[in-house]
């Protein structure tokens, strides 16, 4: 097994290039042929999958694996396909003796970047295709987040949301580690848009969305679901007893007015569900987080729910007016 730094650059943005190649003449002719064509790159040598995950997970953090086909512990595609696995960010060009256009669809369906035929691996072409590598997978990285964001609010869109309740989902119920699932709902919001005008409406959903955010850890995530209604994941919670702790303090976020021309009092009610006590799927578990929120209209608003099995889902019918909050301007 070898594992070497072949240049450490001293530019912070450095890119950090491993690698993984068992013939020690071709990596050190393709390191040496890679820094004279850039001083701004690092290079690190492994000549195994084995070495190469150590470094990946103990070593600097890998912009771009060249990764060889065949190594010692591991043939065709298993190397990149198992790199993919355990560093699902990394950005990975293979260079394979194998041209065939089967091998090069396999790669691309695995999520790799680019491959170079052993015939043509010149420095200059291995350089170039690291470099578009890198920048193509950027770019996506960029749409993909742009994609999950709400324009109003900076936060996750609902289709953030809903992968960030996919992946919460698995890890409650793999690791059998529960999360929480809030549906929250602004009180009258229509009210707020029809008497102060749609654009003070956008300004309490951005501002309201800061409030949530600032009540929950780093780990969970928050985003609009639509409209005046945000869904917060706990994720990982190890007791449930602080959920109460929690809701109360976004109910009390809102109690102050929010400063927009004039002042303006806004509430929001709150529903909980969790996985997996209250559900077993993703579907069951939002809907069910739903039916908690609208007990807590129908109670009356500005209050939270969580989700027992007495709970009534909606009806279809909206939830009475004249909840305990009304509309005020103070
Ligand atoms: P409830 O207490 O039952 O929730 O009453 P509500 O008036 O808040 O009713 P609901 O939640 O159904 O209304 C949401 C309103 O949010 C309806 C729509 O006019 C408004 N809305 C939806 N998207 C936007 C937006 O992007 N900006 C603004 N300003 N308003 C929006
Ligand atoms: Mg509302």
């Amino acid at each position: 097994m070898i594992s070497r730094t072949m240049k450490v650059a001293t530019e912070q943005d450095a890119m950090q290039i491993l690698i993984v190649e068992d013939n020690d003449v071709v990596a050190e002719g393709l390191s040496r042929a890679l820094i004279m064509l850039d001083s701004r790159i690092c290079v690190h040598r492994v000549s195994d999958l084995q070495s190469a995950q150590q470094l990946l997970q103990n070593g600097p953090s890998i912009d771009v694996a060249l990764v060889d086909l065949g190594l010692p512990d591991a043939q065709g595609i298993e190397a990149p396909t198992k790199l993919k696995i355990f560093s699902p960010d990394l950005v990975i060009v293979v260079i394979t003796g194998d041209s065939s256009s089967d091998t090069a669809l396999s790669l691309i369906r695995l999520g790799i970047q680019d491959y170079i035929p052993k015939s043509e691996a010149t420095p200059n072409r291995i350089f170039r295709t690291i470099r578009l590598a890198r920048e193509r997978y950027e770019r996506e990285q960029k749409l993909k987040r742009i994609a999950n964001i709400d324009q109003l609010t900076g936060a996750l869109n609902r289709r953030g949301l809903l992968g960030a309740i996919r992946e919460s989902n698995d890890v409650a119920v793999r690791l059998n580690i529960p999360s929480a699932l809030m549906t929250i709902d602004i009180d009258h919001f229509k009210e707020i848009n029809d008497t102060y005008g749609h654009p003070i409406g956008d300004l309490i959903l951005r501002q309201g969305c800061r409030r949530i955010a600032h009540c929950i850890r780093e780990n969970d995530v928050v985003g609009r679901a639509g409209g005046d209604e945000f869904w917060v994941v706990l994720n990982g919670f190890t007791r449930p007893e602080n959920i109460p702790g929690i809701a109360k303090k976004m109910l009390k976020s809102f109690s102050a007015p929010f400063r927009v021309n004039t002042d303006i009092m806004a509430s929001i009610s709150i529903g909980v569900a969790l996985m997996p006590d209250h559900a077993g799927t993703m579907q069951e578990w939002m809907q069910k987080s739903d039916i908690a929120l609208y007990e807590a209209k129908r109670n009356g608003r500005n209050q939270w729910a969580m989700y027992h099995a007495d709970m009534k889902p909606a009806d279809g019918t909206a939830p009475q007016p004249g909840g305990r909050v009304k509309l005020q301007s103070v």
